[in-house]
């Protein structure tokens, strides 16, 4: 027996592709997921009898001589068939636009095209095989989904080359829309609602901005196309979501961008995320979605030396503790003090390390209280010269997600700068 499967909690690329493969291997069963995504879910629940699904549990997992694997090469993600991980005599065959991971394929064919689909649509057109106009339009989807209609940067010429004979196999570009279009579904038309409720419009440099933010609870899937439709009708320059999560306090950021000299990539990058000139995303744990708005503000002013310097809002003196002393010592101190980290020096008041309340952690046992704190501090501190700003500060704590960042000016520290530094900071600085 042969069979097909895909990765689960599948999208259209996944379907597609595992559809494609009925086009290649005559008689083989495509095994779909018991996890599948909710406008896949729209999709099968009108075109079920269209294609031929098995669940991993009508086949007989022994009977299965040949696994073709689609859109993922790695085994956690084939559900229960991961269980012929273990299978030497199995023949396995690869199509796959991800990266090399556990599956160890006989014959695989794998390229970082948009789509997975799009490999398998090479394939058919190289052994000349027919396909109708419905498989045609669920192959399309694939493409257009993963490509987001051809324009992530992740496209490749060959995906549009495959797009082009799919829509020369007629491919059906109205049924295609009303089903892509479930991607925005009530969940997100009722987010999509409330962002354009509280907009506003601010003038940045130049550059209309608008800026929604909102709590969210737990994940919601496609807030990029909102923010999307959101840029479009707000029309400005660049509109960013703030969508805070209140169950885990991580607030996801994603921008889009239509003016070129506003880099949404650079942006994100930034606050800690990635992207490209015209969108991108972050996630933020712990930080207040007005600090993280007035940090996006900041940024697109390119005004990274804002005239407040890290020195006006560092705290000081600031209390450090030799890389010999014992951790009981430097816990005792930090209590004394109400701290829950401090800087660590060597015998020239140099700069060592920072033990915080990660690092605590690491001390297991008792006897381990009397070790020097230079055993547990970590090494290669982050630190920040007098003279940056405070947005520099927040920036650095961001990324390396730190609480603390010591001061240094000469070689010296003469302060430290905590979150709550610069986040009141950032609040003084929010329009009444
Ligand atoms: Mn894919």
């Amino acid at each position: 027996m042969q069979v097909a499967a895909t990765h689960t909690g599948s999208d259209f690329d996944a379907l597609a592709s595992l559809v494609a493969t009925s086009v290649l291997y005559p008689g083989i069963k495509l095994i779909l997921p018991h996890s599948i995504n909710p406008n896949l879910k729209t999709f099968l629940s009108l075109h079920k009898d269209l294609f031929n699904f098995y669940s991993s549990k009508d086949i007989d997992i022994d009977k299965i001589k040949s696994l073709v694997v689609v859109d993922t090469s790695s085994w956690k993600r084939l559900e229960e068939l991961q269980s012929l991980k273990e299978r030497k005599d199995i023949e396995i065959i690869l199509f796959d636009h991800h990266e090399k991971d556990d599956i160890e394929p006989d014959y695989v064919i794998r390229k970082e095209t948009g789509a997975a689909v799009t490999l398998i649509i090479q394939e058919i057109q190289k052994q000349k095989k027919i396909i109708t106009p419905i498989q045609a339009t669920l192959f399309l989807m694939g493409i257009y989904e993963d490509t987001g209609n051809l324009t992530f940067p992740s496209t490749t010429s060959d995906d549009v080359y495959a797009a082009a004979y799919l829509l020369d196999r007629k491919a059906d570009l109205s049924i295609l829309n009303t089903f892509l279009q479930y991607a925005y579904g009530k969940k997100q038309k009722n987010i999509l609602f409330r962002m354009l409720q509280k907009t506003e419009r601010l003038n940045v440099n130049n550059f209309t901005i608008s800026i929604a933010t909102m709590e969210i609870e737990g994940r919601i899937q496609n807030l990029a196309v909102v923010v999307q439709m959101y840029r479009e009708i707000v029309n400005v320059d660049a509109a960013f979501g703030i969508f805070l999560d209140t169950k885990t306090n991580k607030s996801m950021i994603i921008g889009r961008s239509g003016s070129e000299q506003i880099n949404m990539g650079l942006i994100m990058r930034t606050l800690g995320g990635g992207g490209h000139p015209g969108a991108g995303s972050a996630q933020i744990k712990n930080v207040n979605p007005n600090a993280i708005e007035t940090m996006i503000i900041e940024l697109i002013k390119g005004n990274n030396q804002t005239s407040v310097n890290i020195s006006d809002i560092m705290s000081y003196p600031v209390i450090t503790v030799n890389e010999n002393t014992p951790v009981e010592d430097v816990t005792m101190l930090l209590r004394e003090v109400g701290c829950t980290g401090v800087p660590i020096t060597d015998k020239d008041d140099k700069l060592v390390g920072i033990v915080s309340r990660r690092d605590f952690k690491k001390v297991r046992k008792n006897s381990q209280m009397k070790s020097p704190i230079k055993a547990f501090m970590s090494r290669n501190p982050v630190y920040i010269s007098s003279d940056k700003s405070a947005m520099e500060a927040a920036k650095l704590m961001i990324k390396h997600d730190i609480g603390r960042i010591p001061i240094m000016k000469n070689d010296k520290i003469i302060g430290i700068v905590t979150r709550s530094d610069t986040m009141l900071y950032f609040y003084d600085l929010l329009p009444d």
